[in-house]
């Protein structure tokens, strides 16, 4: 598959692309077969909504996401090494893909009443590379609507350059502060049916709302870099290898 010329000044523009329907809903029904398989038997490496905002063990206790679902299963493997995307990715990071496995590399959740909101933020903040070419993939596995989850996006917000205070100490674009309103009212969101799938720049930023429908929402996210661009030695960014995604 090839984007268009406007679909890619679309994502350059905005720092977020949505294909409809690019997974077969077979797949994703066996992707999600498996990772539920895996939420149920709670096989690690996971992350807890209670850790992630710090809150009630009780009230927070469903699995948030999957981590290191690539090396899980071969049929999670393959969709993050599916050769349709690969000259997709190619064209938005303008050099060979690369998959980094240090960061999203998940199955996320949002379960029903037991989930959290998740704030504002550019998914950059705690990733360390010499520049900012990362992009990542979000695959729907099921709907995705605010009520159940969507993703929210700032258009444009990849480009802007923000002041220390627009962030709060975990580096979350604060809700509460006077000139961070106008951006966050350009917020956009584009409800998911199963199979589609978005492209989102490592520093858009974007938020969900936690689940208060009865069922739960499971998407898949992966993290792709430019090849040229470097993970600094000796952080969190190079703790698992790197996958090449030739075309
Ligand atoms: O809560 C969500 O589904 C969004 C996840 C997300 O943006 C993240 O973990 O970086």
């Amino acid at each position: 598959m090839q984007l268009t010329d406007k679909e890619i000044e679309q994502f350059d523009k905005d720092g977020f692309l949505l294909i409809k329907n690019f997974a077969e809903s077979k797949r994703c029904d066996a992707i999600k077969k498996v990772a539920q398989v895996h939420l149920k038997y709670q096989i690690e490496p996971t992350e807890w909504e209670w850790e992630y905002i710090g809150g009630s063990k009780d009230k927070y206790r469903s699995i948030r996401r999957l981590r290191q679902v690539y090396n899980r299963d071969i049929l999670f493997k393959q969709w993050m090494e599916n050769s349709e995307i690969r000259p997709v990715l190619y064209q938005l990071l303008g050099e060979t893909p690369v998959l980094t496995l240090s960061h999203h590399n998940s199955i996320m959740t949002k379960m029903p009443h037991t989930s959290s909101d998740t704030e504002w933020h550019r998914d950059i903040r705690y990733w360390h590379f010499e520049n900012d070419n990362l992009l990542s993939v979000w695959l729907a596995l099921g709907d995705e609507y605010l009520q159940n989850g969507l993703l929210e996006f700032v258009p444009g917000s990849h480009k802007a350059e923000f002041d220390d205070e627009c962030f709060d100490e975990k580096l979350f674009f604060r809700d509460d502060y006077k000139p961070n309103q106008e951006w966050i009212d350009k917020k956009v969101s584009m409800p998911l049916k199963k199979g589609d799938i978005v492209l989102f720049h490592s520093k858009t930023l974007h938020r969900a709302n936690k689940n208060t429908t009865d069922k739960a929402k499971i998407s898949f996210v992966y993290t792709v870099k430019g090849i040229s661009n470097q993970a600094i030695p000796n952080t969190r960014s190079t703790e698992y290898p790197e996958i090449k995604l030739d075309i």
